[in-house]
Parts: structure tokens; sequence; C-alpha cells
């Protein structure tokens, strides 16, 4: 995106750049997204709260720093530096993800920092990691997908959530699967195109269901794909039993997908030359997520997709920076270049870089809900530093996290408006917006892009990285630790990176001035600083595993998955799944786009899609307030009658907050591996809310 001042207001506002992976495209929220950046309702003075009851009121940045740094120090020297703990955020820049994780490892030594992007593509990570040894959004250029002749979109909703990406689909070759007719679906079957509705949480069935097919109607034994198991990957003979007990009629009492449709999407997909499987959050904010992914995976490798050229798999990145966001170190068991924790050499590589010793590097630390479910009890964190979240409204089981955060002695807020988040802290930094300030991102095609300030700040904000060296210093650490510009950050982060998995060293900034792209891994400057193939030439890795797969073997892995349910299933007290999502007009928790009028104005309020049956036996007419009720609490939501949905489940966006917050019905039951709730899964009852006053739940 670029921001360009309007020619006859010269306000700013925001136009689409032109490259390829968005076609011009931008979303209604971008287009509106400037808005923000005047607004009056833009943080531009550090705030305090004297005592738990008391107000914010205004400071200085000189006490506000002050006042966070003695906390904190008093925090970690009478309770340990454990005490003090960091929620960060995909939409930071690569260079404040990668400060704010060497801030609570080397500045407030804990080992307890994680952050939103746990609650975001963990669980896609998690076992891109298992089968390839290696997690890149797309490992392949977004423009290859032009040419598929078949894309599975399992669990996405591009045509709301990434219009720009739906350039790239010819909506007639996609298999959409959504339990939801959502506006991708839409798109699909107006052009001839595919929609398998299953069960909410039933996808990994429905993968091993398809595997299934292909196998026993003889798709996967073309000499292509018999060598392709044979040479490129391990642990097909295991998948393949796996596989063997999902016959369609099972796979269609369990998902509600018919074994027709399941045998016609098998023959479209095994049929395309050039085929893709992509995963968004529907698939993955499960309790089984990494399974489910898992599964998807096994069913691309056994059709030969990944690593071939034209073909692959990938997961639809979310946020701003959601790739770059997880390389650097944010993450509770991670250090910068996508290196794990506790490997040995990574860490002192990592010493060296940060100037202090390994054994000061704290080992990993609580994930997202574990983190915020700490908060403020006996073993957990007594204060927090919140840099790009908003966790009151986006946090699984919401009621339980406000409380916790309430429960906190010291909450530390950095953001650029008032939040849900911010309401409840002790100390709120005003910070600079994204057009206000410079730096790096990687896109989900791992291409890292340069973002130049467009504006000064409004006077009295600061950028994120600032304020980490504005605390860094009066913690005792030095200045050039913690530079505040992001250039010196950059070049530390692209030596942090040397060697690891998310390697930077080759991403010279120079390079990223040209309109040619550059791509991760980009292992050293040698070679990156030319462009052999001409000006234009892509540098670094566009296309991963064309020759091998990133485990040391080189092959890819099939991955062995047994089916299991959602952690908690309708019953007669709760009948309905709810799942939950995103729609157009809204981003995330909302603390931006509720704030820009047009935005507010075509999406005002929660709402609830349910079939008109479903409504209508709970005495819902449409347009009337429902209430919303799940083991852990109450929603009041809108109805909206969608003849389309499946009589069995309700969606309800999560950006709003209060007593439309989704998130106060949903269950943080954990993904084994990524840590990843059960977003997309909650078993709800639907009832009329003028019937009584709203129920608290918990
Ligand atoms: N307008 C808008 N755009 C956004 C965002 C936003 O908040 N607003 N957020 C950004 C971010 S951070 C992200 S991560 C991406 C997310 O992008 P998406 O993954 O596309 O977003 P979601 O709406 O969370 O989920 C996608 C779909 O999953 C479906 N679903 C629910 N349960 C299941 C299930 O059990 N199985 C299957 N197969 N599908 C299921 C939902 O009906 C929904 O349509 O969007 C990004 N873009
Ligand atoms: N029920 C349900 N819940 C979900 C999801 C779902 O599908 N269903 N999806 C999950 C997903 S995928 C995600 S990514 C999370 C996202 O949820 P959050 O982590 O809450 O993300 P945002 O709403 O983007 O919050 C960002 C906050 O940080 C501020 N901010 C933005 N950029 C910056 C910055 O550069 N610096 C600072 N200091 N502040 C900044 C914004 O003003 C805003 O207040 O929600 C998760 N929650
Ligand atoms: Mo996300």
């Amino acid at each position: 995106m670029f921001l360009t001042p309007a020619p006859d207001t010269g306000q700013l506002t925001v136009a689409p750049r032109d490259f390829p992976t968005n076609r011009g495209g931008l979303c209604q929220k971008g287009w509106t997204s400037a808005e923000l950046l005047t607004s009056p309702e833009r943080l531009t003075t550090p705030l305090i709260r004297d005592g738990k009851d008391a107000p914010l009121r205004e400071a200085g940045w000189d006490e506000a720093l002050a006042h966070v740094t003695r906390r904190f120090a008093e925090l970690r020297a009478t309770r340990g530096p454990d005490s003090v703990a960091v929620f960060g955020s995909g939409g930071l820049t690569n260079e404040k993800a990668y400060a704010l994780g060497k801030f609570a490892r080397v500045a407030l030594g804990t080992s307890q920092i994680d952050y939103n992007g746990r609650f975001c593509m963990s669980s896609a990570a998690a076992a891109g990691n298992r089968a390839f040894g290696l997690d890149r959004g797309l490992p392949f250029p977004a423009t290859d997908l032009d040419d598929s002749e078949a894309v599975v979109l399992v669990g996405a909703n591009p045509a709301e959530t990434m219009p720009p990406l739906m350039g790239h689909f010819d909506p007639a070759r996609l298999i959409v699967v959504d339990p939801r007719r959502t506006a991708t679906a839409q798109t699909a079957l107006d052009a001839g195109g595919l929609h398998l509705a299953p069960t909410p949480g039933t996808d990994l069935a429905l993968a091993l269901g398809l595997l299934h097919v292909a196998l026993v109607e003889g798709h996967l034994d073309t000499p292509g794909r018999v060598a392709y198991r044979r040479d490129r990957t391990t642990g097909w003979e295991a998948v393949r039993k796996c596989a063997a007990r999902w016959w369609p009629e099972r796979t269609e009492r369990l998902t509600g997908v018919a074994a027709a449709d399941l045998r016609r999407a098998a023959a479209v997909l095994a049929g395309a030359r050039r085929a893709h499987i992509l995963t968004g959050r529907g698939a993955e904010q499960h309790s089984k997520g990494v399974d489910t992914v898992a599964a998807w995976i096994d069913l691309a490798l056994a059709l030969g997709l990944p690593g071939t050229p034209g073909s692959g798999y990938g997961c639809l990145t979310g946020q701003g920076n959601g790739q770059g966001g997880r390389e650097h170190g944010q993450k509770s068991d991670q250090l910068p270049g996508y290196r794990h924790i506790e490997d040995r050499a990574g860490r002192e590589h990592l010493a060296r870089v940060w100037g202090v010793r390994e054994e000061e590097i704290p080992g990993a630390g609580r994930s997202a809900w574990e983190l915020l479910d700490a908060l403020g009890t006996q073993d957990g964190p007594a204060a927090l530093l919140v840099m790009g979240s908003n966790p009151a409204v986006s946090a699984p089981r919401s009621r339980r996290v406000i409380e916790r955060l309430r429960g906190l002695d010291f909450l530390v807020v950095a953001d650029f408006v008032r939040s849900e988040t911010t309401e409840l802290a002790d100390v709120v930094l005003p910070v600079a917006m994204w057009a206000e300030e410079s730096g790096t991102m990687t896109n989900l095609e791992g291409r890292v892009l340069r973002r130049r300030a467009a504006k000064a700040p409004p006077p009295g904000v600061r950028t994120d990285l600032e304020v980490l060296h504005g605390l860094a210093v009066r913690l005792g650490r030095s200045g050039e630790e913690f530079p505040p510009d992001p250039a010196p950050v950059f070049a530390e982060l692209r030596r942090a990176s040397a060697g690891g998995v998310a390697d930077y060293a080759g991403v010279e900034p120079r390079l990223l001035d040209d309109d040619a792209p550059v791509y991760w891994p980009a292992r050293s400057a040698t070679g990156a600083g030319t462009r052999p193939g001409g000006p234009a030439a892509a540098l670094g890795t566009p296309r991963l595993f064309l020759d091998r797969f990133a485990h040391a073997d080189g092959r890819a892995r099939f991955l062995p998955v047994e089916y299991r349910e959602a952690a908690e299933l309708p019953d007669a007290e709760h009948p309905l799944y709810a799942t939950t999502g995103r729609q157009l007009e809204h981003y995330q928790s909302g603390a931006q786009t509720r704030r820009v009028p047009a935005l507010r104005a075509a999406a005002p309020q929660a709402y609830v899609e349910v079939h008109p049956d479903t409504a209508r036996r709970a005495g819902l007419a449409d347009g009337e307030e429902a209430r919303v009720v799940s083991r852990r609490g109450t929603v009041l939501a809108r109805t909206r009658y969608v003849a389309s949905m499946r009589p069995d489940t309700v969606f309800l966006p999560f950006h709003f907050p209060g007593t439309g917050a989704a998130n106060v019905l949903t269950n943080p039951a954990l993904d084994p591996v990524s840590r990843m709730p059960e977003f997309k899964v909650s078993a709800v009852r639907l009832e009329r809310a003028d019937a009584n006053a709203p129920k608290e739940g918990e």
C-alpha cells in the first residue's frame, strides 16, 4: 500500500501499490484506514492510573517510562524475572517483533513472552515444520496460483479477508471447504466450482476421506505420483492405513459432506495438472488444528503437489506481518531466524549477537492462552506489557481474560487508540501508526517489503522502537543494544537470523528499494547483491522445496493422523455448533475499524448468522436480538437469517466488544502441539434476548 495525498484536500489516503500479489486491489478497510491517522481518537499523550480505582490521567513520557521501569524492576527484584510478561503481535514490523523478543529476553530476562500469532496460524506453522522442515505461508509466489487448475481452500474466506488474493483464483476451479456458504464459496458456485460444507471441526476426517477416494479410485497410481512418494517423501505407508478406514459413506456420516461430492472433489483435484491446497483459520483454529493441517498436507503429498513447480500446499497467513512476526522471537519457544529456543547452537549464536552469556537467555515460556490465563495468579506473571494486541476482545474465553488482566499488579499497553485492553491498563503509551514509521514486513510469500514513513507521527507520539529503547535504557541496558531507529535494528536482525531457517542475512536494505522481490531464505549477501537474472529477477528463494525439503534427509514427511472430536460437542443444553470468524468491514478486535465512521455504519453491531428454521425454533425473527449461550457465557447479537447455513451451526464475527463479544463464548481448549485455542467450535443455544435480563456468564 502507498499513502498518497488526495489532490483536493491534501489528506493522506491509501492507494494500492501495483505489485503482483494484490494486483492493485485493496479491501474496504484498506481504503479507509488512513482516516485513523488523523482521527481525534488517536492517543497522543501517555496515560497513568494512580491506583486501581483511579481514572487514567495524562502524564509526560519521562514520568510514564520511569514509572513502568520502576514497577518492572521492583517486581523482578522481589518475584523474579518471570513476574514480568510481554504480549506481542503479528501486526508489528520485523524490526519491532525482533526488538520486542530481545527486550523480553535481554532487558527483562523473562521467559514469559508470547503473541497473538499463536491465535492465528500457529497450527499451520507447526504442521508445516513437521512435514516440510520449514514453515513459510506460501512456499511459492502467489502468482503461481493464477495457472492452477484446482485450488482447495480449506476454512478460508479470502473474498472477505484477503480480497486482493481473489484475483489469483479462477473461481470455476475453486473447491471451497467451509461450513458456511461464504462470499468465497458463492463465487465458486456461481462459476461452476465446488463448495463442501462440513460440520465444524471435521476437516481432518474430510481430508482423510478425500485421500481414501483418491486411493481407491486409482488416482495415486500414476507413475509421477508413485515416483514422487518414493523419491521425495517418507511415511506413506502409515498414512495410507489411516486413510483406508475413511470410506466415503463413513466420511459423509461424520462430516455431512455427501459421498458423491467427495468423489467429485477428489476427481477434480486429482485430475488437475497443477493444483494447490491452501488452509485458513477455519481448518487451523481447533484443538486438533495441527493434525487437521497435517491431514491436508498428507493429501497434497499423496498427489505430489508440494515442491512441484506450479503446485503446492500453503497457509493463508493473516495479519499485516503475520509471516515476519512469527520468525524473530516473539513466540515463547523461539529465537530469531525461526530457531527453537532450546537449540544449543542457536542460543550460542544469539548470545554472541546480543552480547550476553548463553545461560542468561531464558528457556521457553507459556503459550498465549496459558500466559493470559496465568496472569495475576500465584505462579503467574504480575505485570504485562502489551504491544499490538487487544486480548480483552480477541482472546478465547474473554471474560476470564479480562478478569486476569484486572488481577495484574501492573498492566502496560502501547497502542495508538484506546481499546478494551488499554481501558484496563495502569499505563498507556501512545505510539505511531504504520504510515508514520519505517520498517520491513514479510508477506505470506516470504517476500520482504520495506515500508517508509509517509508522514510524521502527531506531536507527543513515539514509535514502538522508541518506547522499547526508553524502557531498556532505564532498565540498565545500553542505547546501542536497543536502537530507536529501524535501520540498525534490521541490520542486527539480519545477523541474528543468519544461519537460521528464516535467514535474512542476504536481505540487504538497498535491495528492498528495487521493485524486484527478495524472498527468504536469502542466506548471504554474496550473489544477492547482483541480480544474475537481470534487474527484475527475484532474489533469495521465491520457490522452496523444488529440489529438496528442509528436513536433513531432504524428504517431506507424511504425518499419520487419527480423527478426534472437538473438545466440546453440542448436547441437549447447548444443541448448536457455534463458529466464529471475520466479516469484510471489520479488522480483528475492531479497535481500529470500529472507529472509522463508514465501517461502523456498514457493520454497526454483533450479529449471529443462523438458518431460519433454527432461529424460528428459538422464537427468533430476522433482525431480532438473540442471546447466544455457551458454557462460558452469554452474548447478545442480532439474528441474521441465512438460508444457506447448516441448521446445526451458527456463526458470529469476533470484531465486537462487551455484550456482543463472540469470545465470551469460545472454548480455550488447546491443540497439544501448537497451543492454538478452539476458536472455531463451541456448543451453544439460542434464546430470545427479551426473556430475561442478560446473564453475565461465569
Ligand atoms: N476483513 C477482515 N480481513 C482480515 C481480518 C479481519 O479481521 N477482517 N483478519 C486478518 C487475519 S489476522 C487473518 S488470520 C485472516 C483470516 O482469514 P480467514 O481464515 O479467511 O478468516 P476466518 O473468517 O477466521 O475463517 C475463515 C472461514 O473458516 C470458516 N470455518 C469456521 N469453522 C470451520 C471449520 O470447522 N472448518 C472449515 N473448513 N471452515 C471453518 C468460517 O466460516 C470462515 O468463513 O484474515 C485477515 N484479513
Ligand atoms: N473468536 C475468534 N477470536 C479470534 C479469531 C477468530 O477467528 N475467532 N482470530 C484470532 C486471530 S487470527 C488473530 S490474528 C487475533 C487478532 O486479535 P488482536 O491480537 O487483538 O489484534 P488486533 O485487533 O489487530 O489488535 C491490535 C491492537 O493493537 C493496536 N496496534 C496495531 N498495530 C500496532 C502497532 O504496530 N503497535 C502497537 N503498539 N499497537 C498496534 C491496534 O490499535 C489494536 O488495538 O484474534 C484472534 N481471535
Ligand atoms: Mo490472524
